[in-house]
């Protein structure tokens, strides 16, 4: 396959609310969108979604520009190309920098489908026809957020997640299950606690959360391992897992039970699924992580949990869950806690050029 021209679009827009946890107030989300060209007009479209700030991941809008245009766009429009699943093997040299990996990798993955014809879920062997939707309360105010609980349940999503810390934690859920006591929840910690905090974990015991999702440090696996061997609650892993080879570590060690993959953070489609077919081989649930992302990514994100081992409602909630208005058409719609997968060829939504355009800051094309 030949990609005759990649062009990236910074594009930016205000959350409908912010967007809260222990370590970051988010009210205002770039992304870099990715679109890859081929001679007849055909494009493929990735968005890398990492944050302005490194808060979360080391990379930022900024870094991403900088490795897309320095290293892996020049490298990927001068080197021959038969199949999307070789930009690994060609990006080998440059450590890192999932992100923008995964942009560029997601663009030529929505190409080849679009080129082939297929959906691109079915190119990894993802047979689902709707996914069950999660969604994410992100406020620190307990009153806030059994509101947003109540007004999300409009859409019946399958699970609701919270986020949590030593000081919003233990009252906080208590709260939710008095008022909410058979909802499917789950609670994230974002790395606010340290093994110091074992027996105040093994509270929330009581609470029936589905998982916690990284407790312990961001760049942790083993620390995870000794906790889980002190909880009920199944451990799920989130910031930990970058890579196959964190994966694989994390099982080996019983660091969880349960692993969030964000295809963005390990680098694209590729290592998404290798990571997916580990777990899946030792029966380990996934579910697929969220970036308060735009459509493209959602879109991305819908093809990743038709595949067999995505058990678990994941972080993708409906376009309006953030936006006033999405850069997808149709926008992704929440309805009885699912969304329906689309037939079409790649990423099986068009875009909406007009809202694209309107949200773009910055853009430059390379050939
Ligand atoms: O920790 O899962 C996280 C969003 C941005 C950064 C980190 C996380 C999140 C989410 C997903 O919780 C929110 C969403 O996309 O709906
Ligand atoms: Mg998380």
């Amino acid at each position: 396959m030949k990609v005759s021209s990649i062009t990236l679009k910074v594009i930016k827009a205000p959350l409908k609310q912010p967007f809260k946890t222990h370590l970051e107030t988010v009210t205002d989300r770039e992304a870099i969108i990715v679109e890859a060209k081929d001679k007849d007009g055909l494009i493929g479209y990735g968005e890398a979604v990492p944050f302005t700030s490194p808060w979360y991941t080391e990379e930022t809008i900024k870094t991403c520009y900088h490795m897309l245009e320095d290293f892996l766009i020049p490298l990927t429009l001068t080197s021959p190309l038969q199949h999307p699943g070789e930009l690994q093997g060609l990006w080998r040299g440059i450590r890192r920098n999932a992100m923008a990996k995964s942009a560029l990798e997601q663009a030529i993955f929505d190409l080849y489908a679009k080129q082939n014809e297929t959906y691109l879920g079915r190119l990894f062997g993802g047979e689902r026809r709707e996914v069950a939707a999660g969604v994410v309360i992100a406020s620190n105010n307990v009153e806030e957020a059994m509101r947003q609980i109540d007004g999300f349940s409009g859409s019946g999503y399958r699970r609701y997640k919270i986020k949590i810390d030593p000081l919003h934690d233990i009252e906080f859920l208590s709260h939710i299950r008095d008022a909410f006591p058979d909802i499917p929840l789950m609670a994230d910690a974002n790395s606010a606690y340290t093994l110091d905090d074992i027996a105040h974990l093994q509270k929330l015991d009581e609470y029936k959360l589905m998982m916690i999702e990284q407790p312990l440090g961001h760049d942790d696996i083993v620390e995870h391992s000794r906790l889980q061997s002190k909880l009920q609650t199944p451990i799920c892993l989130d910031e930990s897992i970058n890579s196959y080879h964190d994966a694989s570590s994390a099982l080996t060690l019983g660091s969880c039970g349960v692993i969030n993959i964000k295809m963005a953070k390990v680098g694209g489609w590729t290592e998404a699924v290798r990571i997916h077919d580990l777990c899946a081989e030792n029966d380990v649930p996934v579910w697929c992580g969220g970036m308060i992302e735009f459509g493209i990514s959602r879109a991305h994100n819908i093809a990743l949990a038709t595949l067999k081992g995505f058990t678990i409602p994941g972080d993708i909630s409906s376009s309006s869950r953030y936006w006033e208005g999405d850069i997808i058409d149709p926008e992704v719609v929440v309805k009885d806690g699912l969304i329906q997968v689309p037939e079409k060829a790649g990423i099986g939504f068009s875009i909406n050029e007009k809202r694209l355009k309107a949200l773009t800051t910055y853009s430059q094309m390379y050939r």
